[in-house]
């Protein structure tokens, strides 16, 4: 792998897999094509923006002929799609995005790998396309489609057009499918960073509903690493699904945050359900520890204190991200 264009690699795991290509995999150059969204953010990349391995392109995943020249101009061997309009509540605010980035980006982007003889094309799905599970039972690869929300249903649209190009025009692609990330650069609209900003402001802390919906959680980097196996040993038109084994309630994730930051469990606020909330999630990830050998390299313990830590240490990056738009948003959803 040479050249590989990442779309997406200024928000949240974009920018943890540009910053680990960058730092373990010198042998590749990356060209990073971003919109720069609210959730799209330079300091994400501090560090690496001078990188001589890496071209970053503020740009939309819809310009088809924008994608085509970065395509011939680098060489490009693979698409890495991260780029998304991601938040399940923005999604039941405002769909129409939603279908724009999500499902017409994402065909805009499958033309010119196709036109320009791309070699690999990796969309980064989720698990919430397959819906909500009772209290038993995991997701597998198998798993019928069945999403609830519009941002789920913008990515289920996605998977299915990549899987038509595929058939259709037998473009090499994988679809991975994992569950909730956690860790260093979230933005904080998304539970465990609101929770932490919330906590160390002494805010109350909005659990929605009973707080008894579960996520199964995987640290960033292991969701990273994961996408690079995929990547580089995929087997052509194969779905690869990606967790933890890490089964949390909301309500147990909320009180380690607190225990960790030493604040009382007086702050935890029941709010009004999320309209249409899926209760349960669980990923079997079998499929690509065996075939491709992949595994987490933290427990879930380990990794929401590293992510803990650092959004101590990253303070300044907390205050800025939750400044402007950010208490728009904020003022509106709570
Ligand atoms: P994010 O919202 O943090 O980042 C999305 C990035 O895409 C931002 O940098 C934004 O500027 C960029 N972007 C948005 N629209 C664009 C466009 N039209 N053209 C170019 N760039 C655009 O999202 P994230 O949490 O890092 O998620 C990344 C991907 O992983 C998404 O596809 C998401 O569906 C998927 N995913 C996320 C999770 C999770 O827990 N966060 C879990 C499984 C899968
Ligand atoms: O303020 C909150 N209070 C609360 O109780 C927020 C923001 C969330 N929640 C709950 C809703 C969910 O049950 O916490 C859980 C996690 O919520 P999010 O962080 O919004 O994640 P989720 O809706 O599960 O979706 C995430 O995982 C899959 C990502 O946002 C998606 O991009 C990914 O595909």
């Amino acid at each position: 792998m040479n050249s590989v264009l990442v779309t997406g690699g200024a928000g949240f795991i974009g920018s943890n897999f540009v910053r680990m290509v960058l730092a373990e995999h010198r042998e590749c150059k990356v060209i990073n094509l971003d919109k720069l969204t609210y959730a799209g953010n330079l300091e994400n990349l501090a560090g690496f923006m001078e990188d001589s391995n890496h071209e970053f392109v503020r740009g939309d995943i819809c310009d088809g002929l924008l994608v085509e020249r970065l395509l011939e101009e680098y060489s490009v061997d693979a698409i890495i799609n991260f780029a998304a309009e991601s938040h399940v509540d923005r999604s039941i605010m405002e769909p129409g995005v939603f279908i724009e980035t999500n499902v017409k980006g994402t065909v805009a982007l499958l033309k010119a790998a196709l036109d320009k003889g791309v070699g690999k094309f990796v969309q980064v799905s989720t698990d919430e396309v397959y819906g909500s599970l009772g209290p038993e039972g995991l997701f597998t690869e198998t798993t019928p489609l069945s999403p609830n929300s519009p941002y789920s249903a913008s990515k289920a649209s996605a998977d299915h057009m990549v899987a038509a190009f595929g058939h259709t025009w037998e473009l090499d692609y994988n679809i991975t499918r994992c569950s909730n990330n956690y860790g260093e650069y979230q933005f904080p609209e998304k539970m465990i960073p609101l929770m932490i900003n919330n906590a160390l402001n002494d805010k109350p802390l909005p659990v929605y509903g009973d707080g008894m919906n579960v996520r199964d959680w995987l640290y960033v980097y292991d969701h990273c690493t994961a996408i690079w196996q995929v990547l580089t040993k995929g087997r052509s038109g194969d779905i690869y699904n990606i967790g933890g084994n890490n089964e949390k309630t909301n309500l147990e994730v909320v009180k380690r945050i607190l225990d960790r930051l030493g604040k009382s469990e007086d702050l935890i606020t029941f709010v009004k359900d999320r309209p249409g909330h899926d209760r349960r999630y669980a990923i079997d990830s079998s499929k690509i520890m065996s075939e491709l050998g992949w595994k987490p390299s933290v427990t879930f313990e380990e990794g929401i204190g590293k992510a803990i830590d650092w959004y101590l240490e990253n303070r300044k990056w907390l205050e800025h991200v939750v400044s402007g738009e950010y208490e728009k948003y904020y003022d509106q959803m709570y």
